[in-house]
């Protein structure tokens, strides 16, 4: 950094790699902070262990589930947040008003601790008081029977297990209705949509034994370092192994080129670390399409590059792809990736190179106008090599939620198919709808409309993580019912309803006793592998229920002719298990299977080279000319990156610092680059406004200070959810409807010259 910029508080510059020992800190404090020190290490070593929970971080999957203890910072602070000792109780709630709540940041909400009763919101106080669970779902029933069927939304967080998440999604469709918008809806609903159209399924294709394989990485838009920190172990030991790894992303992520393994004794000990990846390139926010056909032109002008046979036996589509690759100009490919095209002859030589190649991705791809055709792209870059179906090749999306891709397995869709609805009618001897329903952006437009009335969320912070606050919030509080099951309190709970309920539930840490005794509940990872996961510590309060019984309840009491025992099912989930392996193909033996250690893979036809698409082919696609987003208006627009800090799950803040970042105790800025800021006039440290440059569009975000940083020239990056409210709630992939929070377009005004004191 430049030694003559002024100091800004709380910016520093961070010098170490990532992970070493100041994990190790950040995790002491994180115990120390949340937890009974007694009990927690005992805690930790339970996670992703053949008889304990799985981690509640990512959807990263673990060597067959019996590796000794993988150390994470971030997963750690995942599980001694949900086993944290404080709580928020009814007494708590009587002290204070929504109100007074509404103005304390998320930070401070979600820190008060676990929920422990069931709520109602007392509109003449203006606070929630406790209820019986039964005269709470009572009275929930009789709101939705009188409702029209379409005006209900079923909103589902991806940490909600399969089993929780079956009898939801059967729930809404016995009362009636498609109408399922999900997290994955504004995070991989991209990936979805693309994947199948080019390859037939909607998942990754590699597993973690394909990393033992490979001869190159190509990392694409996403900072394992904090969102899948066990990645890290696997990026590590192929860097050691000099397998090239490299990065298309434009900030500099420190975990992306240096990480020191805390569970290296050597480099623990002398304090070294690995470089991780070879090549770094800082491809512009909204660059990668350009940056991938880039990458396609020189490959189809190299000898020899392609896998002709492959391309010959197994693909369709390849001449209006390379045509079109051909057609596209290096002009137009350098100016929208701000790379050179020589840069990008360096990873097309590494990968004609490379006889096995994985490209993982992340939110930097998806959430574009064009995501699912970035997708598709990357697909297409694979198949040019016979990448996909061979061992060390693949594609890998890295999921976000921890069960987000379960979710969707088990019949979260507002888009199910025949053969899903046929087997439900088949199984259970009732009709389903089979009109489709909404997705969450059409399920805000609905209830921003008027015509969505009640919202049930499994889960989740719904308004918080949606675009557009300014109409998201209000938009909430329109409704006649709202109705959460949650761990801790959040803004969306708060935005009540005429009637709202909150219902506080067992977390994965948490044991679950049923009538027959002790339950498991079981996830899908990032590699389509299912497990079981059963918590052991004691509920965070008698009171809580587990998210499969609350459902079971609210259903029970909504649908008074239904044909399903719910009481029943939920006295032992093997019950659920059997109906979720007699309505959908990929669970078959379900319950044993899930009792061997590691669980088992779904099935994913594209390992084998079976491609079950229409034409049973693996497609590739065209993306037409080089922009993934809608352009803004005016000059000195920018393109905002919206992202995680190194302490926060979403919209859960842990804590204020982004350590890797060099950002301490603060979340108000705005990284940018130096030469962008020298052409604005601006400087380290300035207070600025930000306002969407979009047609027509209003949204603004007011006194951010500029930090200067390593991020490519025309990209500024600031915080979610603090930024959502610059996030137009139409600017989104029409393919995929996932909002495009990499890439608004800004414009970035001064404020004020002197800096604010924290
Ligand atoms: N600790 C922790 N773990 C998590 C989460 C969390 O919040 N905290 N969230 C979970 C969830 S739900 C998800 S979806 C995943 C998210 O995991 P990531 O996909 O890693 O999520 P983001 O932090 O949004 O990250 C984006 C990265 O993309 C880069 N980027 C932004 N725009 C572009 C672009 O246009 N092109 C390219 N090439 N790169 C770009 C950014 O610089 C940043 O490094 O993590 C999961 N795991
Ligand atoms: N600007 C911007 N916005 C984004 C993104 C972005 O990159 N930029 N990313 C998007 C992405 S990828 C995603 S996935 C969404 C996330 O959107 P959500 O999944 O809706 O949000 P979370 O913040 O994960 O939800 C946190 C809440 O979940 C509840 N919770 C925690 N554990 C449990 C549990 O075990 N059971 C139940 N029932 N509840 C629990 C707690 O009450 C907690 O307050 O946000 C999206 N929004
Ligand atoms: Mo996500």
């Amino acid at each position: 950094m430049n030694n003559k910029r002024r100091s800004v508080p709380g910016i520093r510059h961070y010098d170490g790699p990532a992970g070493g020992w100041g994990a190790l800190k950040a995790t002491a404090i994180a115990v120390r902070t949340q937890m009974d020190t007694l009990y927690a290490p005992a805690t930790l070593l339970r996670t992703n262990q053949p008889d304990g929970f799985d981690c509640p971080g990512c959807a990263w999957p673990d060597k067959e589930h019996k590796s000794t203890f993988q150390f994470c910072e971030n997963g750690a602070k995942a599980v001694t947040w949900e086993a944290t000792s404080k709580r928020v109780t009814p007494a708590f709630f009587a002290e204070n008003t929504v109100s007074s709540l509404l103005a304390k940041s998320d930070f401070e909400l979600e820190g008060y601790g676990r929920l422990t009763h069931p709520l109602v919101y007392h509109p003449e106080s203006d606070t929630f008081r406790p209820v019986e669970w039964e005269q709470a779902f009572a009275r929930i029933g009789e709101i939705l029977r009188e409702l029209p069927l379409d005006a209900v939304e079923f909103y589902t967080s991806g940490r909600a297990s399969n089993e929780a998440a079956y009898l939801f999604q059967l729930f809404a469709r016995e009362l009636g209705t498609n109408n399922f918008p999900d997290c994955s809806n504004m995070c991989h609903e991209a990936t979805s949509v693309g994947l199948p159209r080019s390859i037939g399924i909607g998942k990754g294709t590699v597993s973690l034994d394909d990393f033992d394989n490979t001869e190159l990485v190509i990392s694409i838009g996403h900072n394992p370092g904090t969102n899948h920190p066990r990645m890290m172990g696997t990026l590590h030991e192929l860097a050691r192994r000099n397998v090239p790894i490299i990065v298309l992303n434009p900030m500099r992520e420190r975990a992306l080129e240096r990480f020191a393994d805390p569970q290296s004794v050597v480099e623990m000990a002398t304090y070294s670390s690995t470089d991780i990846a070879s090549t770094y390139f800082q491809v512009k926010a909204g660059g990668d399409a350009a940056a991938l056909k880039g990458i396609a032109k020189h490959l189809l002008e190299f000898e020899n590059a392609l896998d002709q046979a492959f391309i010959a036996t197994h693909t369709q589509g390849f001449e209006e792809f390379a045509a079109d690759i051909q057609a596209t100009n290096w002009e137009s490919i350098e100016r929208e990736s701000g790379l050179m095209r020589q840069d990008l002859h360096q990873v097309a030589a590494a990968y004609a190179k490379s006889n096995a190649t994985i490209i993982t991705y992340g939110m930097g791809i998806t959430q574009h106008n064009k995501g699912t055709s970035n997708v598709r792209l990357i697909a297409d870059l694979l198949l040019m090599r016979g990448n996909i179906g061979k061992p060390g090749a693949g594609i890998c999306p890295l999921r976000g939620h921890s069960n987000v891709q379960g979710n969707r397995t088990v019949g979260i869709s507002e888009k199910p198919t025949a053969a899903f609805l046929g087997k439900i009618e088949e199984v259970f001897g009732f009709t389903p709808p089979a009109a489709h329903g909404h997705d969450a952006v059409q399920a805000t437009e609905a209830m921003i409309n008027g015509s969505a009335k009640a919202m049930l969320c499994l889960g989740g912070n719904f308004a918080v993580a949606m675009p557009d606050h300014a109409r998201a919030f209000p938009a909430m509080r329109s409704l006649d019912l709202s109705v959460h099951v949650g761990t801790k309190l959040n803004r969306t709970h708060l935005l009540t309803a005429k009637e709202t309920y909150l219902f506080p539930c067992l977390g994965r840490t948490e044991l679950d006793m049923q009538q027959t005794g002790r339950q498991s509940i079981t996830v899908e990872d990032s590699m389509s592998m299912v497990h079981a996961s059963s918590g052991k510590l004691k509920p965070a309060s008698p009171a809580l229920r587990s998210e499969p019984a609350i459902v079971a309840g609210l259903a029970k009491a909504t649908l008074t002719h239904t044909k399903i025992d719910w009481e029943n099912l939920v006295t032992d989930y093997d019950l659920i298990r059997d109906l979720i392996e007699k309505t959908i193909p990929g669970f078959e033996q379900y319950n044993q299977r899930i009792r061997v250690p590691g669980g088992f893979r779904m099935p994913l036809p594209p390992t084998e080279r079976v491609w079950p698409t229409p034409t049973g082919k693996a497609m590739f696609s065209v993306f037409e000319g080089v922009d993934e987003n809608r352009a803004g208006v005016g000059d000195n627009v920018l393109r905002l990156v919206t992202l995680r800090s190194h302490d926060q799950y979403n919209t859960t803040i842990y804590a204020l610092d982004d350590r890797y970042r060099g950002v301490f105790g603060r979340r108000d800025i705005l990284f940018m680059n130096e030469g962008d800021m020298a052409q604005l006039g601006l400087e380290h440290g300035d207070r600025v406004d930000i306002s969407t440059a979009l047609p027509d569009s209003v949204q603004h975000l007011e006194d951010i200070t500029v930090v200067a940083y390593s991020i490519a020239a025309g990209t500024v990056g600031a915080y979610y959810p603090e930024a959502n409210v610059l996030v137009p709630l139409d600017y989104l992939d029409k393919d995929s409807g996932t909002p495009s929070y990499k890439s608004v377009p800004v414009r970035v005004t001064l404020r004020s010259k002197e800096i604010r004191a924290i």
